[in-house]
């Protein structure tokens, strides 16, 4: 590390045990009102640093980039996902982009899992139910759903995420196939008994439970249109974990709505933290409010990794979670 301590600015409020360890560390400029930060004011505030540590709410576009100080050369993101940074406009600038993947793979398939059982079990449903007093009491044909015993879960996007998921799933007794572009190592594929399907129309229409796990890119947009929506089962049911973007919201309203599909549970949207009022008007959608890495575990396990990125990047100039420059 130089002489001086490097200057690192965060964009938004860190769990406090790494703004703590952060501000012994570097000559640090925290987000004390944990305010979104507008483009301008993060041009401002990072005059002289030497790092941005911004998160998934920051939109770090070409514009953006080229108007950062030159004193900036990495930008240690707060979380796994990277689509809100322009990769090739950092690579032409010269700053390096760093990510904190591994630590919060199984916090974020576990709020997957969650939203698996919640939707065909109308679990919210039935909390908004006993919450309104209007409950008459059990009877054999009350709030009947589906199990997830058995279905088939597709899964879009099989890296430590979706593998994550699928390893649950088999918990359940779920049978696992998966779209990647590439396919898994034959011993990977079996010790999680997950059958690849090289086409994801195919797999669409065999799959009963669809969990999208695969990263946000503009190959990746509207992934699922209502033409691929329309491929899946109508008692099929659509798990979102990854980013809103990835699904026509507003198909997937429609599809809903008139019973082309039973059911959707969501972590992320495409316009956060604004939802598609079609699916909010909808009680067989259960919504978490961008939970994926939300424990203790994870956020602070994230923050140590974006300190390593730092230290690593500024010491050896060799972070250990630099995503491929493009
Ligand atoms: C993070 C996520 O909380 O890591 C990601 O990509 O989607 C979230 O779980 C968020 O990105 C923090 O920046």
């Amino acid at each position: 590390m130089t002489a001086t301590r490097p200057c690192v600015l965060v964009t938004r409020a860190l769990p406090q045990d790494i703004e703590s360890r952060m501000r012994d560390m570097f000559d640090v400029r925290l987000n004390a009102d944990d305010i979104p930060m507008a483009a301008g004011e993060i041009v401002a505030a990072a005059s002289g640093a030497d790092v941005i540590v911004p998160t998934v709410t920051d939109r770090f576009d070409a514009e953006l980039i080229a108007r950062l100080p030159e004193t900036v050369r990495l930008l240690a993101n707060f979380g796994v996902g990277v689509n809100h940074i322009d990769l090739a406009a950092a690579t032409a600038r010269g700053i390096v982009v760093t990510n904190t993947p591994d630590v919060l793979t199984d916090d974020t398939a576990d709020i997957a899992l969650s939203l698996m059982l919640a939707v065909p079990r109308r679990l919210v449903e039935g909390d908004r139910l006993v919450r309104s007093g209007a409950w008459q009491g059990w009877s054999p044909t009350f709030m009947v759903g589906r199990r997830l015993t058995g279905r088939r879960l597709g899964i879009i996007g099989m890296g430590r995420i979706g593998q994550a998921v699928a390893r649950r799933a088999l918990g359940f007794g779920m049978r696992v196939q998966y779209h990647n572009r590439q396919r898994l190592a034959v011993e990977v594929e079996h010790a999680l008994d997950a059958t690849w399907q090289e086409d994801l129309d195919v797999m669409l229409a065999e799959t009963d439970v669809l969990s999208i796990n695969c990263p946000y890119t503009p190959e990746t947009r509207h992934l699922l249109d209502e033409r691929r929506l329309n491929l899946l089962p109508r008692d099929a049911i659509v798990i979102n974990t990854a980013r809103g973007e990835i699904i026509d919201e507003a198909a997937l309203a429609r599809c809903l709505a008139d019973g082309r599909l039973a059911g959707a549970g969501l972590d992320v949207y495409e316009r956060e933290p604004a939802v598609e009022p079609a699916l909010l008007a909808l009680d067989n959608v259960v919504f978490a409010p961008h939970l994926g890495s939300a424990t203790s575990e994870s956020r602070s396990a994230m923050g140590e990794k974006v300190i390593a990125n730092i230290t690593g990047f500024l010491v050896r100039n060799d972070p250990p979670d630099c995503v491929d420059p493009q």
